[in-house]
């Protein structure tokens, strides 16, 4: 009985993840901007849910020529196609990160950003995000690396990879939203960030903000 649990819940999941839609955008280096503008994707934005979010670093080791967690909220965007001050990556030659954003109360989250720039090769984007009311008794806050936060009070809100049709450098937007318009009601994202290549040492992404949308 209990296995038989497990699969409807596995089973539920996996549907409700099919159904969130991932727009990705990508400008190539004659087209990309500080401006972030893109044909699909919405800009940047400085004043959305996650600009009074507070940052936690979970898991990974930040790059210290990076700006840190700062500036992935800060509505400030990179000046040129190679500005580490600006943006946010995990140190060379590491697997990458867990970032927690906790948006302080629950909201109605209509769509996640993110964005990326580089000129080469650490601007495609790799991740999972999780999302949790972080309500239930499992609710694990800053689950580490050996840890699934689906067993932890998290639900798997989207895998992001934007490599299969553009693994190259240049502006990435992406969003994340659901046919409804709404991802669902939460306080905390959870973002578990990987290295898109390890042919070198330098395969963590230039993230140079994530904006948090409510729905109005
Ligand atoms: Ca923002
Ligand atoms: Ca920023």
């Amino acid at each position: 009985m209990k296995t038989l649990f497990v699969a409807i819940l596995v089973c539920s999941a996996s549907i409700v993840t099919a159904e969130v839609t991932i727009t990705i955008d990508h400008n190539g280096s004659s087209s990309a901007s500080r401006e972030f503008k893109f044909g699909r994707v919405p800009s940047p934005s400085k004043d959305d849910a996650a600009s009074r979010a507070k940052l936690t670093l979970v898991a990974g080791n930040i790059d210290t020529t990076s700006g840190g967690l700062a500036v992935l909220n800060d509505g400030a965007l990179p000046s040129t196609e190679d500005d580490p001050g600006a943006n946010l990556f995990f140190k060379a030659d590491t697997w990458g990160g867990r970032i927690l954003i906790d948006l302080g109360r629950m909201i109605d989250v209509a769509q996640i950003n993110t964005y990326s720039w580089h000129r080469g090769r650490r601007a495609p984007q790799l991740y999972y995000v999780y999302a949790s009311e972080g309500t239930s008794a499992e609710f694990n806050e800053s689950p580490g690396t050996k840890i699934d936060p689906t067993a932890r009070g998290w639900k798997k809100i989207a895998f992001v990879d934007t490599r299969p049709d553009r693994n190259r450098g240049g502006q990435y937007g992406v969003s994340i939203t659901d046919p409804t318009g709404s991802l669902g009601h939460y306080r905390y994202l959870l973002f578990d960030v990987f290295e898109t290549e390890s042919d070198d040492v330098y395969g963590n992404t230039f993230f140079s903000e994530i904006d948090v949308t409510e729905r109005k």
